[in-house]
């Protein structure tokens, strides 16, 4: 399933750009020289570090997936906040520090930028936070897991994640293995719709994805079979200077799929915790997370099978990030 090198494409640059940057960044030298020669760079967010594995899980993973992105002839860009500064690219020491640090970092999105950097706190990026960091460094492709969405019972709380309206405005091509069904994914692929996010299922038919299970029973609006049509959608949405996101999403493979039946039962005992223990907001994310890998891993088999589930996602996604990755 590896693909080569070869296979890294470039998007031809037109109205996509790094803003001048501010003293506030602080760009590795990998990074900065592959942004300036328009040579492929992934960025990835700092929550799912931070608050979605312990510690040293989480390190080990942020660089298995840095790793993959390597092996595939790309550099990978790492986003987190530290001392006031924003990092585009984590050192061994910076990731360490963010991985033992864990949850005390604060989960950072669009509203939360200007308090974190200005009161010199450690941040860890969300979707959202992590788009406009990448967009303005001059990074338009990003790996993740899965996307924040609306939550269930939106209708009543407004919980609705600030992830989909970034995606509405600012564009960077948000590469995952779907959303999660903690969330209700109809509605969120509705206002996905309605912010004018263009979503896009790599992989043989329109099922759109639900991270653990390669169909949610929703259809994507649009699917590629190959991700260098990919790559000329998100040409196309540079050329038209469209400043909107786009959603790829890479369902997992089937064969590696976790059982869907015992995953939404975790997911369901999990969503009615957190409404028993009042967690609402941006701790709810993380709750339901933290508490589906528990429930499951009550279960030996399940949970490891769960766990690969998840290191195999990343490396998918990241795999087939490097395949649309990048401007020229
Ligand atoms: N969904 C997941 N795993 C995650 C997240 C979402 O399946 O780790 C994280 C991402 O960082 C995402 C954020 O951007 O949670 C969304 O949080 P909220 O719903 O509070 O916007
Ligand atoms: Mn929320």
């Amino acid at each position: 399933m590896l693909l080569t090198a070869s296979r890294v494409f470039t998007i031809s640059k037109r109205s996509f750009h790094a803003y001048p940057i501010a003293k506030k960044f602080v760009i590795t030298p990998e990074i900065k020289a592959a942004i300036d020669r328009k040579g492929p760079v992934v960025a990835l967010e700092s929550t799912i570090i931070s608050h979605g594995m312990p510690y040293p899980q989480n390190v080990e993973t942020a660089k298995a997936v840095e790793n993959i992105i390597r092996e595939q002839g790309a550099i990978p860009a790492t986003i987190a906040l530290l001392d006031g500064k924003v990092h585009i690219g984590l050192t061994d020491e910076t990731l360490e520090h963010l991985g033992k640090i864990g949850p005390k970092a604060q989960k950072t999105s669009r509203r939360d930028l200007s308090v974190v950097l200005s009161q010199n706190k450690a941040g860890a990026t969300t979707v959202a936070s992590t788009m406009i960091l990448a967009r303005a460094a001059g990074i338009p492709v990003f790996v993740t897991g899965g996307i924040g969405g609306v939550h269930r019972g939106a209708e009543q709380s407004f919980d609705i994640s600030a992830d989909l309206t970034e995606l509405g405005r600012t564009p960077v091509a948000v590469v995952c293995a779907g959303v999660k069904s903690i969330l209700d994914i109809p509605k969120t692929l509705e206002v996905l719709e309605t912010q004018g996010v263009t979503v896009t299922t790599i992989g043989k038919d329109n099922k759109f994805p639900a991270f653990y299970t390669p169909d949610s029973g929703f259809k994507s609006p649009y699917h590629v079979e190959d991700p260098l049509d990919a790559a000329k959608s998100i040409y196309a949405n540079h050329e038209l200077e469209m400043n909107s996101g786009m959603v790829f999403a890479v369902p997992i493979p089937s064969a590696s799929a976790a059982d869907a039946a015992s995953i939404q039962r975790a997911i369901d005992t999990a969503i009615a915790e957190a409404r028993a223990n009042n967690v609402y907001g941006k701790e709810e994310t993380p709750f339901l997370l933290k508490r589906i890998s528990e429930l499951t891993k009550g279960k030996s088999l399940a949970a490891s099978k769960l766990d690969l589930t998840f290191a195999m996602l990343l490396k998918l996604t990241e795999i087939h990030m490097l395949d649309i990755a990048l401007v020229k």
